[in-house]
C-alpha cells in the first residue's frame, strides 16, 4: 500500500463508499479522512527508528544507513530494526493469547459451575482436544475433562522449559526443523517476557537471533494461544458447520433495534446471541416502538458469532465507524482489540451508544457494563435493554437502502473434512488428489486486516477473483473473511461462476465452494490443521513446506498479523503482505526473512505493495511447488485425463527410475 491512498476511491464495499460520501456532506471524519492528514513517519514507515530507551529516539537514516549509521548506544540498523519486529510480534502474540486464556477460564468455568451460563457444546471435540494436550479421559465425565483440559490449557501459558504440548501433532519432518532451530515454543507467557527482556536496551544485538526469537513468540501464538483459543472456542459454542447469513451495512434495520457486537472474544457476545431471542427481551424492545431486536457485529467478534450462530456481519475493521455513521444503531458492543478510539467520535454524532464491556478495554466518556462470567446472561440482558431504551432516541429515520449480500460461513477443518470424504471417511484424500491432478492449482489464505492506506477490501476481492479464476482455493479469516462476504463471494453460486473450469468441477463434485470461510483471526490456527493433515495424507510431499499454498495479509495494519505471519512462515508456508517492506531500511533483516528463512523453514516472509505483484509472485510460488513435487503442470481447463494417482514414495521410486 502506498504511503497515501491517492484514489478518490477509498472502499470497494459499496455501502461503506456511499456511507463515506454522504459522512462527507455532513462533515463527519473516519479513518479514511483523518489517514489523508496523517503521513506516516518515513522513518519509523521502513524499521528505521529506535525508540527503546530515553538516549534516543535514534533516527537511521541517510545512504547506507545499514552500514554507516549507528545509534547513541551503538546499536546497528539491523539490531535495531529486528528488535522493533520482535517487540511487534510480540505484542501481537500476547493479544491472541490473552484472549485464549480467558476462553480456557470460561471452559473452567462453565465445567465447574462458577459460570453457570455456559455449557460444553461439543463433547466430541473436548474429547479430541483432551487427547492432543495428553488429557486421559479414561473413566472421567464431561465435565471432569473440561476441568482437567482447561487448567492444562491455563498452565501451558505458564510452562518454563520444555515444549508447548501441541507442537507434537505438527508433521515430524516439521517438529524436526523446529527442534534444528530451536524455535519450538516454552509457554506463550514465557515468550513473550523473554522476547520483552532481549529487546530491551543492551542485551540482544543480533539480527538473526532476535529473528528466531520473532519466529518463536509466533509459534507460541500459533501453536499455543490461538490453537488453545479455537478448539477452546468450538467445545464452548460449537464447531462450526457451514450456516447462511449476510453482509454489509445494509444489514442494520430500520424498524428493530439495532445491536452490534465488535472485538475479538465471544464470550459475552454468545450470551447476547441468546438474550436478543428471549420472549420478554424482544417483548421489551416492542415496549419502546421497535419491531425486535437486530444483533450484527464488526470484526473478528462477528466473525465468530456469525459462523456459530448466523448472526450477520456488518464488515471487517473499516466498516466499524461507518456502521456507526448509519445512524441506526442503537448501541455498539466492544470487547478487546481492534476497536478504533474513533468509534466514540462517530457515535457523538447520533444516538448511539459505545458500551465498554473489558476492564483491559476501557474508553472515556462511554458506557462501562463490566463483563463478569458469574452473571453472564444477566449482563448480556443489561446491554441488550439498554439498547431497547435508546431506540426511542434515534433520529435518522428510514435507511439508504444499502444492499447486503448472502452469505456462507462456518468452515472448520473438522467440517471440510466431512464434506470432501464423507460422513463414514472424511478426508483430505480429495483434495489432495485434486491439486495432483491439477484441477486445483494450489490453495491461498486471503487473511487479516483493513487498512485505510489501501483502498479498503480492493486488494483482498481482487486476490480472491483472481485467485478462483486461476483454479486456487480460497481461505478466507478476519477481515479478509469480511472482505469476501461483504462482496458476496461467500456464496458457492457467485464464487463457482468465476472460478476455473478445475476448480468449478471440484467444488461441484464435493459441494465445497471455491471460497471457504474459516472464522476469525485466531482461527488461522484451522488452516495448520488443514495443512498438517494434507501433508499427513499423502502425495504433496510430508511437510506443509511442500503443499503449494500462500498466506497472504494484503491489507494488514495490525501487530497480530505480524505474529500469525510468523507462525505461518515457521510452518513451512512462505508469506506475502501487502505494504512496504516494515523492516526494508535494512537489507540484512530483509534478507533472512526472505532467503535464510526459506534455507531453514522452507519459507519466506515478503512484503509487496501492489496487488498485482502479489498475485503473480503467489501463482509462481505456487507453480515452483508444484514442480518440485513433480506434480502435473498446471494448465487451465487441461486435466482431461485422470491420474495414476502416487504416493510420495512411489514417485521417488519413478525418479530414481528415469535417473
Ligand atoms: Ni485480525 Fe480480527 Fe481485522 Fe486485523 Fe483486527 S479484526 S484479529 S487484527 S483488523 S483481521
Amino acid at each position: 500500500m502506498s504511503e497515501k491512498n491517492t484514489s478518490t476511491i477509498k472502499s470497494v464495499d459499496k455501502p461503506a463508499a456511499d456511507i463515506l460520501e454522504w459522512a462527507k456532506s455532513q462533515g463527519f471524519e473516519t479513518a479514511f479522512d483523518r489517514v489523508d492528514k496523517m503521513k506516516p513517519c518515513p522513518i519509523g514507515h521502513s524499521g528505521a527508528c529506535c525508540k527503546t530507551c530515553f538516549m534516543g529516539p535514534c533516527r537511521f537514516t541517510g545512504k547506507d544507513a545499514e552500514t554507516t549509521v549507528v545509534g547513541v548506544c551503538g546499536a546497528s540498523l539491523p539490531t535495531i530494526a529486528a528488535r522493533h519486529f520482535l517487540r511487534m510480534c510480540a505484542a501481537g502474540t500476547a493479544a491472541h493469547s490473552d484472549h485464549a486464556r480467558d476462553m480456557a477460564l470460561t471452559l473452567r468455568g462453565a465445567a465447574d459451575g462458577h459460570a453457570p451460563d455456559f455449557k460444553i457444546s461439543d463433547p466430541e471435540k473436548l474429547k479430541n482436544f483432551a487427547k492432543l494436550v495428553d488429557v486421559s479421559t479414561e473413566g472421567k465425565s464431561i465435565n471432569e475433562i473440561a476441568i482437567e483440559v482447561a487448567d492444562k490449557v491455563t498452565s501451558q501459558f505458564g510452562l518454563q522449559s520444555g515444549e508447548t504440548v501441541l507442537a507434537k501433532s505438527a508433521p515430524p519432518k516439521r517438529l524436526e526443523i523446529w527442534r534444528k532451530y530451536k524455535i519450538v515454543p516454552r509457554g506463550v507467557d514465557r515468550e513473550v517476557c523473554e522476547a520483552m527482556h532481549r529487546t530491551n536496551m543492551g542485551v540482544d544485538q543480533e539480527p538473526d537471533s532476535l529473528l528466531t526469537a520473532a519466529l518463536r513468540v509466533g509459534m507460541a501464538d500459533g501453536w499455543a494461544g490461538s490453537m488453545f483459543s479455537t478448539a477452546i472456542t468450538d467445545i464452548l459454542f460449537g464447531t462450526p458447520k457451514p450456516l447462511r447469513s449476510s453482509a454489509s451495512a445494509g444489514v442494520l434495520s430500520e424498524t428493530e433495534v439495532n445491536i452490534i457486537v465488535h472485538g475479538h472474544e465471544p464470550t459475552l457476545a454468545e450470551m447476547v446471541v441468546q438474550a436478543v431471542q428471549e420472549p420478554e427481551m424482544i417483548a421489551y424492545a416492542k415496549k419502546q416502538g421497535a419491531s425486535g431486536i437486530n444483533l450484527t457485529g464488526v470484526c473478528c467478534t462477528a466473525n465468530e458469532v456469525l459462523m456459530r450462530n448466523g448472526i450477520s456481519t456488518a464488515g471487517g475493521f473499516l466498516n466499524q465507524e461507518l456502521v456507526i455513521l448509519t445512524g441506526l444503531a442503537e448501541a455498539i458492543m466492544v470487547d478487546v482489540q481492534c476497536i478504533m478510539p474513533g468509534i466514540k467520535k462517530a457515535a457523538a454524532n447520533f444516538h448511539t451508544k459505545v458500551i465498554t464491556t473489558s476492564n483491559k478495554g476501557r474508553m472515556e466518556n462511554t458506557v462501562h457494563i463490566q463483563y463478569d462470567e458469574h452473571r453472564a446472561k444477566e449482563v448480556a440482558r443489561e446491554i441488550v435493554k439498554l439498547a431497547c431504551d435508546n431506540f426511542k432516541n434515534r433520529t435518522v429515520k428510514g435507511s439508504r437502502g444499502h444492499e447486503k449480500q448472502p452469505v456462507i460461513a462456518g468452515f472448520s477443518h473438522e467440517y471440510i473434512n466431512y464434506m470432501l470424504g464423507g460422513k463414514f471417511r472424511p478426508s483430505f484424500r480429495p483434495l489432495n488428489d485434486a491439486i495432483m491432478a491439477g484441477r486445483i492449482r494450489g490453495v491461498a489464505g486471503v487473511v487479516g486486516c483493513n487498512n485505510p492506506r489501501t483502498v479498503q477490501d480492493d486488494n483482498h476481492n481482487f486476490l480472491i477473483r483472481e485467485f478462483i479464476k486461476n483454479d486456487v482455493l480460497v481461505v478466507v479469516t478476519g477481515c479478509g473473511a469480511a472482505a469476501a462476504a461483504k462482496a458476496g463471494y461467500l456464496t458457492p453460486e457467485t464464487a463457482l461462476e468465476m472460478a476455473g473450469p478445475g476448480l468449478r468441477q471440484v467444488c461441484e463434485a464435493t459441494g465445497m465452494p471455491p471460497v471457504l470461510h474459516l472464522g476469525a483471526c485466531v482461527d488461522n490456527t484451522r488452516i495448520l490443521t488443514i495443512a498438517t493433515q494434507m501433508a499427513a495424507e499423502g502425495g504433496l510431499g510430508d511437510d506443509i513446506s511442500d503443499i503449494p499454498a500462500i498466506g497472504i495479509a494484503p491489507e494488514w495494519m495490525s501487530e497480530k498479523a505480524l505474529a500469525i505471519a510468523c507462525y505461518v512462515v515457521a510452518s513451512g508456508c512462505s508469506v506475502i503482505f501487502g505494504s512496504e517492506n516494515i523492516v526494508g531500511a535494512s537489507p540484512e533483516v530483509t534478507r533472512i526473512m526472505t532467503d535464510v528463512w526459506e534455507e531453514r523453514y522452507g519459507a519466506w516472509f515478503k512484503f509487496i505493495p501492489t496487488k498485482e505483484e502479489i498475485l503473480r509472485v503467489s501463482l509462481e510460488h505456487i507453480d515452483k511447488k508444484r514442480d518440485a513435487l513433480k506434480l502435473r503442470k498446471y494448465e487451465r481447463g487441461a486435466f482431461g485425463v485422470e491420474r495414476v494417482l502416487m504416493d510420495m514414495a512411489a514417485r521417488r521410486k519413478l525418479e530414481m527410475e528415469k535417473a
